[in-house]
């Protein structure tokens, strides 16, 4: 699927998505899951070339072997039923999405009740790429807080952050929610620089080191004052149990593609609050499928920071679903069943470049 326009971050330029749908059919219906896997492992070691890999010779398979404990237990025992299987959460959580979608379809329960949804609809953040210019940035910003954007996230690296957070604040003022993401662009040796921040009133500093470096994280939370969210390092409750009591982030970006599926998210977002940390919903650039169930997971009670939760039209002209939109920068949460919206096949259709169907016994 095409971009409206090319999005850059730390890692590199991205001018389409390829996206790895998953279509469950089962005997009382279908479900559908999104992979947020891109087509290279940049952001992540996992890309969708591998996801279909592993989905074919693993990961499906393995739900066949274990129909049983599917049968009794429905979507919460496909994570058990994969755990035997090292990383690749992007594709079980594909996986455990479709599943569950079609339990929840074929039971009439909708997404945000089945996760413990409290908000009939959530705040809406936008993720702004890197750009050549500052002009060119802020025509960018200016643009998305006249749609009703609530809140800025500016992607940085180095050579692109005290100037563009600056430029942003003398523009658009000290009102505007903003924050930044560096998406592992720097090190330790960095610090000094990245507490230059401070000056402008952030929310937060997501993932500025590597995904590995939980302990330099907790290093610079102790030189920073803007507070250190977590986004690639934390890959599991158990991983964002460790990082909280590291002292390595006070916020937490929940995606549910990096931890392995949504019923995980939501305990990473009860660990969380146990915690008192605030936690909000990130975006892999989902289609109207994941975009949705983001939506429905954001309106939990601990996801007190807007997410990366904007409108369908933020990344394709033509979404596969019947578009996502905000209203006074808000989007509404699905509430038909499973995840409340559907492909349109017509649409989908158009931008399918290959289909493959796999049978279990
Ligand atoms: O709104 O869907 C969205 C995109 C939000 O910036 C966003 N995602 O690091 O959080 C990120 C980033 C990302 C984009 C990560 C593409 C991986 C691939």
């Amino acid at each position: 699927m095409p971009l409206v326009s090319p999005f850059r971050t730390s890692f590199g330029t991205q001018t389409a998505r390829d996206v790895l749908l998953l279509r469950a059919v089962t005997a009382d219906g279908e479900g559908w899951g999104e992979c947020v896997a891109m087509s290279d492992p940049l952001y992540s070691s996992e890309y969708v070339d591998a996801t279909a890999d592993v989905l074919r010779r693993f990961l499906v398979p393995a739900l066949a072997d274990g129909s049983e404990d599917l049968r009794r237990h429905g979507a919460p025992a496909v994570a058990a039923l994969l755990r035997k299987f090292k990383g690749h959460r992007m594709a079980k959580a594909a996986l455990e999405m479709a599943v569950l979608d079609a339990e929840l379809r074929a039971s009439g329960r909708s997404w945000a009740r089945e996760l413990g949804a409290v908000h009939e609809r959530v705040p809406s953040g936008v993720s702004v790429g890197i750009y050549d210019s500052i002009p060119v940035l802020l025509d960018v910003v200016g643009g998305y807080l006249d749609a009703g954007y609530v809140r800025i996230k500016l992607k940085i690296e180095p050579g692109w952050d005290l100037e563009p957070v600056r430029a942003v604040r003398e523009r658009f003022g000290d009102d505007v929610l903003l924050q930044v993401d560096a998406n592992t662009a720097y090190t330790l040796r960095d610090a000094r620089h990245l507490s230059k921040l401070d000056d402008f009133d952030l929310l937060l500093i997501e993932q500025p080191l590597e995904e590995e470096d939980v302990v330099g994280h907790a290093a610079l939370a102790r030189q920073v004052r803007t507070p250190i969210c977590l986004d690639e390092s934390i890959v599991s409750a158990e991983s964002a149990a460790a990082a909280i009591e590291l002292g390595a982030c006070s916020i937490i970006n929940i995606k549910p593609g990096r931890v392995g599926g949504y019923l995980e998210a939501v305990r990473i977002h009860d660990v969380a609050a146990a915690h008192g940390l605030a936690v909000w919903c990130g975006g892999m650039l989902e289609t109207g499928l994941g975009r949705a169930a983001n939506a429905a997971l954001g309106a939990l009670p601990g996801f007190t920071l807007p997410g990366d939760i904007s409108a369908s039209d933020r990344f394709y002209q033509t979404d596969i679903t019947a578009p996502l939109t905000i209203e006074d920068g808000y989007m509404q949460v699905p509430t038909g069943p499973g995840l409340g919206v559907t492909p349109i096949p017509e649409i989908l259709d158009a931008v399918t470049t290959s289909t493959e169907w796999i049978q279990l016994r």
